[in-house]
């Protein structure tokens, strides 16, 4: 069966590829599997149909025949076990690629969720912009050690893998503060990945969405 997956109807990113369905979508493009998408409201979101699939009324979500996945580094692991192109068929390679799948969302993401916290929720309050500074070192603290494993290396470990998706499309989520142009061969690795015919298409399904819905 093609697999559905959820996505904002109107993704407040205006269809910059910032939500988390970019990085399915990204994976299920590398492996050309097809797929559908259900577009979700604010309010759909957070009704009993969805929360039966993702108890925090989120997306994205995956169905595939009876399995329901939430998630995305779950559903990313699961599509590069489903195919072959996402993971490396060594054992040991494989087991490393999944250490930068969850170095991505763990030790990679969590201090750069921080930063919007600080930008968009508490905008308004003086202790946000006393905050700034000290968000922005804990995300330094991490790319710089970033930075230094990757050296020239073009992924993290070897082949493109299921690690560089999730690693790409978290660093794609400071593409506007400044912080990745600080570490050049970080920022030359995203732009590789985001120069991936796959990530390409991607992009352009997501787009096409928030055009659809920018007139109305
Ligand atoms: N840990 C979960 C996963 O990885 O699947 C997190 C899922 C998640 O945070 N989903 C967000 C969501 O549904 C959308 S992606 N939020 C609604 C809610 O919690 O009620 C996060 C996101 C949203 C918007 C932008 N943006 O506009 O730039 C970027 C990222």
């Amino acid at each position: 069966m093609t697999p559905t997956i959820t996505a904002f109807e109107r993704s407040p990113d205006r269809g910059k590829g910032q939500a988390r369905d970019m990085r399915v979508r990204w994976a299920l493009e590398e492996v050309r599997q097809p797929y559908d998408v259900r577009l979700l409201s604010f309010r759909q979101m957070k009704e009993p149909a969805h929360l039966a699939l993702q108890p925090f009324g989120q997306i994205p979500t995956y169905e595939e025949d009876d399995l329901v996945l939430f998630e995305t580094g779950a559903i990313v692991l699961h599509i590069a076990e489903r195919h072959p192109g996402l993971l490396p068929q060594d054992i040991n390679a494989r087991a490393r690629a999944i250490s930068w799948m969850f170095c991505a969302v763990n030790t990679i993401e969590a201090p750069i969720l921080e930063l919007q916290v600080a930008k968009f929720a508490e905008a308004n309050e003086s202790r946000a912009a006393q905050r700034m500074p000290l968000v922005k070192d804990r995300i330094r603290d991490r790319l710089g050690p970033l930075s230094t494993r990757l050296g020239d290396a073009e992924w993290l470990d070897g082949g493109f893998s299921a690690g560089d998706v999730m690693m790409v499309t978290v660093l794609r989520r400071l593409n506007v503060s400044g912080l990745l142009e600080e570490y050049p061969n970080l920022a030359a690795y995203v732009a590789r990945g985001e120069a991936r015919p796959a990530f390409k298409r991607a992009y352009e399904a997501q787009f096409a969405v928030f055009k659809a819905t920018e007139d109305e």
